[in-house]
């Protein structure tokens, strides 16, 4: 019998890695890469996909179930043609979890201690002392408390920051006050003084992180955007950033990326920036997630990590 095919898509992944980690997750399975390898689309049973091109999984008439290359699948639900009676996977796995955390403990810990201000202190060779905030008089706010929200908040608790969350569900973690939908935003947002969005991308999402959003804020609050550039409407945090409201901003996604060179974002003084890179799948582990849904699938199960395409995570 002929091998299942599985096809590899992504213009920023690196494929050799994922080749050797699904020759070991799926020895029953042949890994093809897009560029350069494809094979016949009616041919594919599996599609692992980073940002695959509109129209193209439609074209795959034997496919199984679809993998986000991320726990995000708005750059695949964005296909206006995509498929949607197959399944869709995204990613679950404890390095992109601790690897978020990580950077979310990170920025939060530098804008209590107000590390842009030492940033600009050294650049102008200014010996400048000052006292920061400390880390229990400080309340931060987790924008989405899913599976990258929680074990965030998880991991600051130790700091004793005020921490809290607002998801689309009420959600009962010790030590984190629980804010639900769109009637509670404005209260949640009036007591955090470091704002964190770790939501997905959804038409419900979309542009939350605006200059409302930024006025419901306290004066001197900061923001981290982790999730999506389609949560941020950049103009609107130049604004706030640049009348004082907002006293920083650390930015891992953006609205185009590569962000271009000419944005104002790269340039100004209180915004740190990183290339999308806070977090990402291991394909050690993740090729094995995939693997055991492949084999789920087969036997008429679940596939782990489905997302539903009406909500869109
Ligand atoms: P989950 O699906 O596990 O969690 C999403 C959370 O957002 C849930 O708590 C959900 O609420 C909440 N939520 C969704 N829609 C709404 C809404 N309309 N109103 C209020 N709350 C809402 O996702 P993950 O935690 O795994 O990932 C979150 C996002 O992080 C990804 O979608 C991706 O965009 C981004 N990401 C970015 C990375 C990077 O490198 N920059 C790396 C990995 C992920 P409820 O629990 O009630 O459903
Ligand atoms: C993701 C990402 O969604 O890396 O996992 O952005």
């Amino acid at each position: 019998m002929a091998k299942e095919r599985l096809v590899f898509l992504s213009p920023v992944d690196p494929p050799g890695a994922w080749r050797g980690a699904f020759e070991k997750a799926a020895p029953d399975v042949d890994f093809f890469v897009s560029r350069g390898e494809m094979p016949s689309p009616e041919t594919i049973d599996w599609a692992v996909v980073w940002r695959p091109p509109a129209g193209l999984l439609a074209r795959l008439p034997r496919l199984r179930c679809v993998f986000s290359l991320g726990a995000g699948v708005d750059h695949i639900l964005i296909d206006p043609d995509f498929p949607r009676h197959v399944p869709l996977c995204r990613v679950v796995d404890p390095y992109l979890t601790s690897g978020m955390s990580e950077y979310v403990v990170l920025h939060v810990i530098g804008h209590q201690r107000n590390l842009l201000r030492n940033i600009a202190d050294q650049a102008a060779a200014r010996w400048s002392p000052f006292l920061p905030r400390q880390a229990d008089e400080t309340r931060v706010g987790i924008l989405g408390l899913g599976e990258l929200g929680l074990d965030a908040a998880r991991k600051l608790r130790p700091f004793g920051y005020h921490l809290a969350g607002w998801s689309a569900s009420r959600k009962t973690e010790p030590g984190v006050e629980s804010f639900a939908g769109r009637a509670e935003l404005g209260a949640f947002l009036a007591r955090t003084d470091i704002l964190v969005c770790l939501l997905p991308l959804t038409a419900d999402t979309q542009g939350i992180l605006n200059a409302a959003a930024f006025a419901a804020l306290p004066r001197g609050a900061a923001v981290i955007n982790a999730a999506r550039g389609g949560h941020l409407v950049e103009a609107d945090l130049l604004a706030a950033l640049d009348s004082g409201h907002i006293s920083g901003a650390t930015l891992d996604v953006f609205e185009t990326e590569p962000l271009p060179a000419t944005s104002p974002l790269w340039r100004h003084p209180r915004v740190l920036i990183t290339p999308h890179i806070a977090s990402m799948a291991d394909p050690r582990t993740t090729a094995v997630a995939m693997a055991d849904s492949m084999a789920r699938l087969r036997r008429g199960e679940p596939p782990l990590h489905q997302v539903d395409p009406a909500k869109g995570y």
